[in-house]
């Protein structure tokens, strides 16, 4: 692969040079703030630095709906450049070191390849994804009826062969865990059996479960609805979770927070999931209506502020085990896919580091006291704290952007992009997906 444009540390720094000014001023002013609340600020530096974040392969490209897809200058075309750029979002705000894979779109020729081209950018491979809710140019039997849970047996062989494959190429990248998520469900009354589609559901993940090496972990990603449109097997957390245990100590249920009704309390799962020893992760990303896969934070950030708040609180309680997975999951329709990553990443520290300033002493005195107002001021006090110095001391010191977006932008990278991948002719649009 020939020389591609990259931005180097060295014009990152000169960018910063320019903001160190006012960050120094602004971190200083936050320290004396925290220190009156006996807060060390070097602490929230140092757990700024420690949230990594997986970013999807899927999400670096334009994202569309089933009405349209503009796609934008610089489209990566294979996952080589799919990589570089989750390698200049990593060089950039240094809080993503991790990308999922999406089989078989991302499905290289050589996966050793594919791990060295990862690792000289930093990169590493977080969760595999399988896809059997699409149908690739070839395949035997279709998955219109479903993959995991269709009548039809074969089929069913055909999608559990396809997951055994995700598992042996993320073994040979590094990777430790699998997601498995399927549209399986129905658009009528009386297309399925509830009850059966369920049972054909466990038989199947159970040969998947079987394959996984011992050091892996299968996540069970629910969604509520679509693509089917009347009942979806897999549609909560409840059924996700009686699934997690009935496949055993290596399955957990992946929250997925666009997957959910409107204003369900999603914090409230995920309590739930820590409680009960089965929270595998998150696919991170917002929404208003339905699965919007829109950006991180950009919606509900108060709702993201208290997902983080039971993990911290998790964490700080020793929760045995508490190893959750954080990737986003977003699809980016109208921006630079690589400003809306950076962006949620940003945002995704910003919560976790705020969930860190909740007095969790005056809390629990005010849950214990029935006292809601002050449990609800004393978390308001921690989400209400800007804590932008502490994001940006955080990314500068670990050779990133102080502003990443701006730095990005001063950078050129999606023109010299545009340049370097010149974009193929889209097909004439024959009418909505
Ligand atoms: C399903 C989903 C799933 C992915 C896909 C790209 O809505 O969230 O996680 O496989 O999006
Ligand atoms: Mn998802």
């Amino acid at each position: 692969m020939n020389a591609t444009f990259g931005i180097d540390d060295g014009f990152i720094a000169e960018q910063n040079q320019k903001a160190e000014p006012w960050l120094a001023e602004d971190f200083g002013h936050l320290a004396r703030k925290l220190r009156r609340r006996n807060i060390d600020i070097e602490d929230l530096v140092a757990k700024a630095q420690a949230l990594q974040v997986a970013v999807p392969s899927w999400g670096v490209g334009t994202g569309g709906t089933r009405f349209a897809r503009f796609p934008g200058a610089g489209e990566p075309r294979n996952i080589f450049e799919k990589l570089e750029d989750c390698g200049a979002i990593f060089k950039l705000v240094r809080s993503t070191p991790a990308v999922s894979l999406h089989i078989p779109w991302d499905q290289p020729d050589s996966a050793a390849q594919l791990l060295e081209f990862a690792r000289a950018r930093g990169l590493h491979f977080d969760a595999m994804n399988s896809n059997t809710f699409q149908d690739q140019p070839g395949q035997e039997l279709s998955y219109k009826f479903g993959s995991l849970t269709h009548p039809d047996p074969a089929v069913r062989k055909q999608a559990i062969e396809h997951n055994l494959e995700c598992i042996e190429l993320g073994k040979a990248l590094g990777s430790k865990a699998h997601t498995v998520w399927i549209g399986d469900g129905g658009n009528f009354p009386g297309q399925q059996h509830f009850r059966m589609v369920l049972e054909r559901y466990l038989e199947s993940m159970s040969e998947i479960y079987q394959a996984l090496p011992d050091d892996w972990r299968v996540f069970i990603e629910h969604k509520f609805y679509e693509p089917a449109f009347y009942s979806t097997v897999i549609n909560d957390w409840g059924t996700s979770y009686y699934c997690a245990r009935e496949l055993g100590p290596k399955a957990f249920c992946l929250v997925d927070l666009g997957h959910h009704a409107p204003n369900v309390n999603i914090e409230m799962i995920v309590a739930r999931l820590i409680q009960f020893g089965k929270l595998a992760g998150f696919h991170f990303n917002d929404s208003k209506y339905g699965d919007d896969d829109l950006d991180s934070c950009s919606i509900k950030p108060f709702q993201l502020f208290l997902i983080f708040n039971e993990l911290v609180d998790a964490g700080l309680g020793q929760v045995p085990d508490f190893d959750p997975a954080y990737m986003l999951d977003q699809s980016h329709n109208i921006t630079d896919p690589i400003e809306s990553l950076m962006m949620s990443a940003v945002e995704l520290v910003r919560s976790y580091v705020q969930a860190h300033l909740v007095d969790r002493h005056a809390l629990a005195d005010a849950q214990e006291g029935c006292d809601p107002l002050r449990a609800l001021a004393t978390l308001k006090q921690a989400f209400t704290t800007d804590v932008s110095p502490i994001l940006a001391v955080a990314r500068e010191r670990a050779r990133g952007a102080i502003d990443p977006i701006a730095t990005y932008r001063a950078s050129g990278y999606r023109q010299r992009k545009a340049e370097e991948r010149p974009a193929k002719k889209e097909a004439r649009a024959s009418g909505i997906v």
